[in-house]
């Protein structure tokens, strides 16, 4: 250590250690993949501008000085029409009652909207007396002034423990929010090695890599009527990973929109993926996609075990 450093230690290791779950909720679209990921400090959990792209629980793990905070993404929270739906918004509510914390994510130019207004009036039963803290997001795509009437507005519907302002995106207010949910999370050991950044099997990962670059090119609801999974991974002498994966889709006529015209689309997707996928690891992967027509998948109670969701919560 050099003399200058020997007063004041940047990070000094004293005290308890802490650690515990986070649960970010809110509607589809609010930002909570986002924000995991800026919490973490690397893209865990996959984000696109549609709603309903996260379907499962994700786990991404932060550090704050002597606390560990797990947090838990989420599927967005709506009114369910299909089995997929209603068991996304279970996974959703249970990973918030699960969590030490729950922090509710609006969006700051949407305001207080129905669907808001209606997770409100759950939000108490399902979390049975946990803290829950407001951060209203986005807050780069809204003027100062308004924030505070929304705030307020906010407030009075539900007895929130703290309310953040912040920008998930570009960043603002998200080390105030980590620095107090470090002194939220209960003490105790840490969960996870200290170097660990998710708790998401590594061909999971690469399955919604795949799934957000279909997303992101594919229209309408084909995104909602796809599921991607990783079907072989295997390590290869050289290093590289050598990984197939399936696209199901649920109409023939989606085959060939995945496809795209020469096989062009599919081909797009898949460079795209491989390429993030290297990033994420640090190696050369070898990515190939085939796509099957299934018309029940939605149905299909294994295609819930490999999404990370329970079948059964999607019943009527
Ligand atoms: N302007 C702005 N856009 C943001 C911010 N945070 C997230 N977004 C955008 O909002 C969109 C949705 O972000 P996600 O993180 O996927 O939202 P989500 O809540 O995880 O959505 P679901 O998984 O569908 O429930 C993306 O286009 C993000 O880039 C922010 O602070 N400001
Ligand atoms: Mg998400």
């Amino acid at each position: 250590m050099s003399e200058t450093e020997g007063d004041s230690p940047q990070s000094p290791i004293t005290g308890p250690t802490r650690a515990g779950f986070v649960a970010l909720i809110g509607e589809p679209n609010a930002g909570k993949s986002t924000l995991l990921n800026r919490m973490v400090g690397a893209k865990v959990s996959i984000v696109t501008h549609k709603v309903q792209t996260t379907r499962a629980r994700i786990r991404g793990v932060a550090m704050a000085g002597q606390s560990q905070i797990v947090f838990v993404d989420t599927p967005g929270l709506f009114r369910p029409r299909r089995r997929l739906d209603r068991a996304m918004v279970a996974a959703a509510w249970s990973g918030a009652a699960d969590a030490d914390v729950v922090v509710l994510l609006i969006e700051a130019h949407r305001g207080m909207t129905e669907g808001v207004k209606a997770i409100l009036g759950a939000l108490g039963g399902r979390v049975h007396g946990l803290p829950v803290a407001l951060a209203i997001n986005k807050i780069d795509r809204v003027k100062a002034e308004a924030l505070l009437a929304l705030s307020q507005e906010m407030n009075e519907a539900y007895p929130f423990v703290q309310t953040f302002m912040i920008s998930a995106e570009k960043g603002f207010g998200c080390a105030d929010l980590k620095d107090w949910l470090a002194t939220q999370v209960p003490e105790g050991p840490w969960l996870y090695p200290e170097d660990q950044i998710a708790d998401l099997p590594m061909r999971m990962i690469a399955a919604e890599m795949t799934r957000e670059k279909l997303t992101l090119r594919l229209h309408q609801e084909l995104p909602y009527e796809l599921t991607v999974e990783t079907e072989k991974w295997e390590e290869r002498p050289d290093g590289s990973a050598w990984i197939e994966q399936i696209v199901y889709v649920a109409r023939d006529g989606h085959k060939g929109i995945v496809l795209g015209k020469g096989g062009t689309t599919a081909k797009a997707v898949s460079q795209a993926s491989r390429l993030e996928l290297e990033e994420f690891m640090g190696r050369k992967v070898h990515l190939f996609l085939t796509i099957k027509v299934r018309p029940n998948w939605l149905d299909e109670a294994e295609r819930y075990d490999e999404m990370g969701l329970n079948f059964r919560d999607g019943n009527a």
